[in-house]
């Protein structure tokens, strides 16, 4: 079985890792892992250049929480994280107080940058990188290009990272830019990630931001559009509240209504002209599912909220079951 999961950070990362979870379990491959096959595409607009070295928040983010090595609290960086290096950045005074890298964290980046100065693309090292996580996925970025989300406000055109962890999203966001995206194109395997799956996941991540900028690569929205497995979808508005982050921030940016329903109908019905083919909310919005399956979708609800890697299993297996796909 080959599964394919379009992913931002920390909400993509929690559900696959219960994916992975609920595989293990269902299609157990007889020594702890799964014979299935599962590629995760991330989302590379939130990265960034910091003390020149490059940083890849979601990346990382499914590398640690993939590699069992993630700050569980946060959800991003390192458990057992220090900062002995980035304080002492600062008494230089360089770097941002309110976006610190770890000690740790600080290794990933810089081999993800030697690497990157050796001329190796990033999926390549991307690969490089998971090997030593032993991660039981093949993790991609979207593209090798450099494509970076920049949030136009009325105090000027911000870095994503500043604008979502310096201002928590609080700076009303008049648009977002996806800087050199024009000019990028998927990286190796992500097309036939898109071809190759017998399904297609689309996790909880923030729908604008993370997955949008995904779809936002030259030739990935139609690569989907004509994969050949069902597509399906899990809200990541919960009760017309996101889960975590500041998702609610960036729907009304493009003016979307924060609301499981309305969520569905910006990604749209792949027969329609969007991309899904299911949707699976909350038990708490189970109206927007009967709105929706009113409209013609395949929709259902259950309990979508991932407070243990048990809980986001049990994510997984209700959105592949709504499509037939339940290992
Ligand atoms: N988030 C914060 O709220 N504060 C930070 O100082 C911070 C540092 C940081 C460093 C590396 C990294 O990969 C992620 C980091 N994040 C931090 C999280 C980041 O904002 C998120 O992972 C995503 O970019 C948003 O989903």
């Amino acid at each position: 079985m080959r599964i394919t999961v379009l992913s931002g950070g920390v909400g993509g990362a929690r559900f696959t890792r219960g994916l992975l979870r609920l595989l293990r379990e269902r299609l157990p491959d007889g020594d702890g892992g799964t014979r299935a096959r599962v590629t995760v595409v991330a989302n590379t607009g939130d990265d960034l250049w910091l003390h020149g070295v490059r940083v890849c928040p979601d990346l990382d983010t499914l590398m640690y929480t993939l590699g069992g090595a993630v700050h569980e609290e946060q959800g991003w960086g390192r458990r057992e994280e220090s900062r002995r290096v980035s304080r002492d950045l600062a008494a230089y005074g360089l770097g941002w107080e309110w976006f610190t890298l770890g000690d740790l964290d600080l290794a990933t980046h810089l081999a993800r940058t030697e690497l990157l100065r050796r001329g190796e693309p990033l999926s390549a090292v991307t690969r490089r990188l998971a090997r030593r996580w032993s991660l039981p996925v093949e993790l991609l970025p979207m593209t090798d290009d450099e494509v970076e989300t920049h949030v136009v406000t009325d105090e000027g055109t911000l870095h994503f990272e500043e604008w979502w962890v310096r201002h928590r999203a609080a700076l009303p966001a008049r648009g977002f830019l996806q800087a050199g995206v024009e000019g990028a194109s998927p990286a190796p395997g992500v097309l036939e990630a898109l071809a190759g799956a017998d399904v297609v996941l689309v996790p909880p991540s923030n729908p604008v931001v993370s997955v949008g900028t995904i779809l936002g690569v030259p030739g990935v929205r139609d690569a989907l559009r004509a994969a050949p497995g069902p597509v399906v979808g899990v809200s990541p508005i919960v009760g017309g509240a996101p889960v975590r982050g500041m998702a609610d921030a960036c729907l009304t940016a493009i003016g979307v209504a924060t609301d499981a329903a309305a969520v569905a109908e910006h990604y749209g019905r792949r027969v329609d002209g969007g991309v899904l083919d299911a949707w699976l909310v909350d038990d708490a919005d189970a109206p927007a599912a009967r709105h929706l399956s009113e409209a013609g979708w395949t929709a259902a609800a259950a309990p979508t909220l991932m407070t243990d890697e048990d809980a986001a299993a049990r994510v997984a297996a209700a959105a592949l079951d709504l499509v037939g796909r339940a290992p």
